[in-house]
């Protein structure tokens, strides 16, 4: 189902950047559930490059139950991009999608929004039918998430057509504003950054709306490591 979804991006960040493979826990790189009435296997990547410091990407391959393709890319703490997000499900015969991508903000003053979310307007109006302004019940819509954000409930058929290309869109504004991006120098500013990255882990793996999903096929221990050691690993968890 997302698979063509990831190969493509797989595929870009191989021609763009000089990655360097990241090593993943023990336990979480793969894993296989027996627990459902179909086999559900979940599998991970994680690599760096000097101006991303981080880039994971997850499939959930659980047969015609389950696909996802979930991934975040966080640059370098020199760049105050917003993150790069993008969580895309599909569960059951019923095959309905749920598709998000967005340019995850990490601040919200005018000027920021100017340099990295305006420019997304453009790609979003061309694809103004999955821009459904679906309400969020796990997450806060105005916290990490930008107003031009990708967010519909959609068909196969439309996954596989407009919600690939402008996967291709959104991906190749973002490799452009990377490129555009003047790394900081001064410490302070670096510092900000860094802390605002690391307040967004602990926002998002206390809220995860996979944790459940998780538990459900691995375990409850499996899924708490998951999310604080890999997913979301500058966060703390929960005492
Ligand atoms: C919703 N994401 C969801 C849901 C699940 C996941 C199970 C709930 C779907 C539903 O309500 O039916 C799944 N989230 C995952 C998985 C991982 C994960 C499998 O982190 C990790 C492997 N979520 C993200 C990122 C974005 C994101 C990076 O992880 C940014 C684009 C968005 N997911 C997102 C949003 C919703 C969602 C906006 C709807 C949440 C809501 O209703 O508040």
């Amino acid at each position: 189902m997302y698979k063509p979804f990831m190969d493509f991006l797989e595929q870009e960040l191989f021609e763009r950047f000089d990655l360097q493979s990241q090593p993943i826990p023990p336990g979480l790189e793969r894993q296989v559930s027996t627990r459902g009435k179909h086999p559900a296997t979940i599998q991970s990547w994680c690599y760096q490059s000097p101006e991303l410091r981080k880039i994971r990407y997850t499939y959930i391959d659980g047969g015609e139950a389950s696909q996802v393709f979930n991934s975040v890319i966080y640059p370098s703490y020199e760049y105050d991009l917003p993150l790069l997000g993008i969580d895309f499900l599909s569960f059951g015969k019923s095959k309905k999608n749920l598709v998000v991508m967005d340019f995850q903000p990490l601040f919200r003053n005018p000027d920021y929004l100017k340099e990295y979310i305006e420019p997304m307007k453009e790609v979003r109006d061309r694809y103004s039918d999955l821009a459904q302004n679906l309400e969020m019940k796990f997450y806060d819509a105005n916290q990490y998430f930008s107003q031009y954000l990708l967010f519909a409930k959609t068909d196969t058929e439309t996954v596989k057509t407009e919600v690939f290309e402008a996967y291709k869109d959104y991906l190749n504004l973002y490799w452009e504003l990377l490129g555009k991006a003047k790394p900081a120098t001064d410490p302070t500013e670096i510092e900000r950054i860094r802390s605002a990255q690391r307040d967004y882990d602990q926002y998002s793996a206390d809220r995860d709306p996979a944790s459940g999903l998780f538990s459900s096929y691995f375990g409850h221990e499996w899924s708490e490591q998951f999310l604080y050691e890999f997913l979301f690993s500058e966060a703390k968890p929960k005492p």
